[in-house]
Formats: structure tokens, sequence, C-alpha cells
């Protein structure tokens, strides 16, 4: 039998890539060393294949030629990122007119081929001169981001269709501060507290700083909202895959959308002695500064069991102490990435989002298949993905549904557009719906972005079931 999976008349279909992933830097362009650019220059034996940010996918250079790419892969949304340090190199201060002119040509280059631009202001990357102060543990980055963010939208507000604050705000924490895998790698649970709180006054201040350029404008905050999963009904695990969203998911999605912490979370960090310096100004301002929409970038569940690792007193403190990963045995998975795919989580969060955030507007912002080794998968000058056709139908056919139940989804961006640098994985894992030959800078559409084209233009797709 046929079925139909046709999306709303407004349903948007596009990608997301960032700056700092996918611009590059090119001598004279008046760029700011942003804590990556830093990171590389000092420790670049961390990045996969000793690649950094300098060459990424060249967009920079070649963006007019780029643009042209959305079209043939059927966008009708974009979202791309500015770099803080491109535009404001020192992180405070003198504005690069390059970067200026550069950003508008591409947006308005967006619009021109008739397709929303969603613009976000911070994917992971902090003006370098920033991180010397201190970085995101130390409050006066708050105030120099609300500042940047006044700056982009008196300067791009007219060819923005919406504005993001930041993009997965707790991977800066966990990584930066629980991890060894975002600059400063630290590990050090009572910075990571105010790293994240800082992050959150932020994004509450964009808010403010949008509406009061423009009462019309809408801004939204992404978030990888990753379900958690109990291993079992047992009350240990249970409270584990409680405690994981609190801190991964409730930490944002809480105070983003409902304007306060919850209460648990608020004990938590009480109870181990966690809590940062909070005013009453702050958080009337968290409170009063929700968002309008949300993006959600989902791309696989978390899976957890009661913690293995028991705390003691003066130990360093890890989320480990809170809860452990969960190995599920049968899981689906990627096998050219390792991570698990399990579809029904969109259909979870679109439900999540629904019963207990107000049904709120959002989109799926992210969601992708990772692929090392991509090369092989090449056949007639093309990469013939039809397992990311496959991974991106499954995960359509439940977003599908959770709307067929009310649930309030505008739109589906993959990641990514043209294959993209990705941080200490560099190219290692490849997302694009267009290829990327490092070497030469080659572009050539992958399969599925011919495909994505044809659903796009259909508004969905029919499957034989
Ligand atoms: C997301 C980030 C992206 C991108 C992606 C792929 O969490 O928002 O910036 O990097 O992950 O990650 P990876 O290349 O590690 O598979």
């Amino acid at each position: 039998m046929t079925k139909e999976y046709m999306f709303p008349d407004d349903f948007l279909w596009g990608s997301s890539t960032s700056g700092p992933q996918s611009e590059g830097i090119e001598p004279g362009d008046g760029k700011g060393m942003s804590n990556w650019d830093y990171w590389y220059s000092v420790e670049p034996e961390r990045f996969h294949g000793q690649i950094g940010p300098e060459k990424t996918s060249t967009f920079y250079k070649n963006f007019a030629q780029d643009l042209d790419l959305l079209v043939e892969t059927g966008h009708t949304v974009f979202r791309t990122s500015i770099q803080w340090s491109r535009l404001i190199p020192q992180g405070r201060g003198e504005v690069n007119p390059q970067a200026v002119e550069f950003y508008r040509q591409v947006f308005q280059g967006v619009r021109d081929r008739g397709i929303q631009l969603y613009v976000n202001l911070y994917h992971f990357d902090l003006p370098y001169a920033l991180q010397e102060e201190g970085g995101w543990e130390s409050k006066e980055i708050v105030w120099a981001y609300e500042a940047y963010a006044k700056v982009c939208f008196q300067l791009f507000d007219d060819l923005v269709d919406r504005w993001i604050t930041f993009n997965e705000p707790i991977v800066p924490v966990e990584c930066g501060y629980l991890g060894d895998y975002h600059y400063p790698a630290k590990v050090d649970a009572k910075a990571a507290v105010a790293v994240g709180y800082h992050t959150q006054l932020a994004s509450a201040l964009a808010v403010r700083a949008c509406h009061e350029n423009n009462p019309e404008k809408k801004i939204a905050i992404v978030l990888n909202l990753t379900p958690a999963y109990a291993k079992s009904q047992d009350p240990e695990d249970l409270k584990a895959a409680r405690i994981a969203e609190l801190f991964q998911t409730k930490s944002f999605l809480d105070p983003s959308v409902k304007g306060h912490y919850p209460e648990e979370l608020v004990d938590l960090m009480e109870e181990y002695g966690l809590t940062p310096e909070v005013t009453k100004e702050e958080l009337q301002i968290i409170a009063n500064h929700t968002v309008d929409f949300l993006g959600v970038n989902y791309y696989q569940p978390l899976r957890v069991q009661a913690p293995l690792l028991e705390y003691q007193d003066g130990d360093l403190l890890v989320p480990d102490h809170f809860f452990a990963p969960y190995d599920m045995p049968g899981k689906k998975i990627n096998p050219h990435r390792g991570w698990e795919i399990y579809e029904q989580g969109l259909y979870d969060i679109a439900l999540n989002l629904r019963d207990n955030y107000g049904n709120l507007e959002w989109l799926v912002t992210e969601n992708g298949m990772g692929v090392e080794g991509e090369e092989v998968f090449k056949d007639h000058g093309r990469i013939q993905d039809a397992y990311r056709i496959d991974f991106v139908k499954g995960h359509l056919k439940e977003l599908h549904r959770g709307i067929e139940e009310g649930s309030n989804c505008k739109g589906y961006m993959m990641w990514t557009f043209i294959d993209c640098w990705s941080w200490l994985n560099a190219y290692k894992n490849r997302y694009g719906f267009v290829e990327l030959d490092y070497e030469s800078q080659e572009r050539t559409i992958k399969k599925s972005g011919l495909w994505f084209k044809e659903v796009s233009q259909a508004n969905g797709f029919l499957e034989e079931e």
C-alpha cells in the first residue's frame, strides 16, 4: 500500500550550518581570533587529520556559487551563524566593515533566491580576547554578548527572517567544562554551572534586544533536546533518567520557554554547592524574555542507567555521579558514526513540547547522519547515499506522526548543507547534501540532495508500506 506523508502548507525544508564551520579565513579579511582558532594554533594534533578552522569549506570565498546549490537542493529555509570574531574581532568595540559587507551579501543572496533565512548569533565560537578574560565563566561576557547581539540586529535585521540566540548551549558547558572536548577543556562543575547560567542570561538579553529593535521579529534558541530513556523501570534508573534530562535538556529548555529553572535542578545545585551568583533582576530578565519559538537538534537518544560512580566528599564532581550511559543491546546503529538511530525520539520530542511546553512553535534545526569515509559510496561521480535518504524518511515519518497529533512543528532542517568542518572531528564525519572534496574544494550534490529537492517541492513523499 502507498502511504502519503504530506506536511502542512507553510512547512519549511532546508539545512543548517554555522559560520565557523563553513566560512574559512582569508588573508586580510579582518577576522579576529576565536577560541577555536586559538586552540588549533596551540594544539593542532587534537583536531582530526590536523585540519583546523582556517580553510573549512571556503564559503567566505565561494558563497555566491554555493547559494545556487541551496536552490538545486530544494531549500526553502537556510540557517547559518554570524561569527562574533569576524564581526567584532576583539569581541567588543570596533566592527569589521568587511564582515558587514560579507554577511549582507550572503543574507541578501539567500533572500534573492526566495529562501527564508534564520541567523544564529553563537555556534560555540567566542572571540579569543573574551576567552582570555575568563570566557563564559565571567559575567562580563554576558554584557559583551548583549552588545554584540544589538550590533547584529541593527546591521542585519532587515535581511533576516528569524534570529537564534545560541546553538546547543549545553554543549560548550559539557564539552568545555566537564569533558575535554572544547576549549578551555576544564573539569570544574562549578564553572560549568556558571557558564550555563551566564549563557541563559545572555540568551534572554538577546531576546529582549531583538524585540526592542523590532517588536515583530521572532527569535529562538536552538537546543539539542535528546530525550533520556531509562534502562529499566527500577527507581534508580528512572531517577538517573530524570536527572540526565534535568541537566541536558531542562536546564535550558525551561528557562528559555517557561522563564524559570526547574525546582529540582535548583535544589540539586544548592545541595552540591554549585549555585552561581544570581540576582533578582537577572532572574526577572530571564522570566520576562522567553523565546518566540524553538529550534530542536536531534541526532540520537540518551539512554541511561543508575550511576556506577559514587560521589565522595572532595571528589571532582562529574555527570557520571548522577547517571551512567546505557548501551542498549540490539539498538539500531549508524555504523559509519557509531550513533544510535532512534526515529521515535523525534515523535517523543514533538509530544513533550505539545504537552509540557504550551505547544510552542518549533522547527527541527538539525538532524542528520554522519558518515566516516563516505567517498567509498561514490559511483558515477556522485555519493549514492541511500542510507541518508532512509534516515531522513524514518525521522520525517515520526515527525509527521507528531504533527498529525497536534505538535506545532513548522519545518525540518538537515545538518548540513555542504560537508562542513566539525570542531575536533574536523572533516571525519560527512553530513552534507553536497559533497566537499576538501583538497580541490569541489562541490557535488549527493543523491540525498537531489531527493530532498523532490520532497521539498512535493511538500512530502510517498512510501510503499
Ligand atoms: C552538532 C553541532 C554541529 C555539528 C554536529 C555533528 O551537535 O551543532 O555543529 O558539529 O553536531 O557533529 P560530529 O561531526 O561530531 O558528528
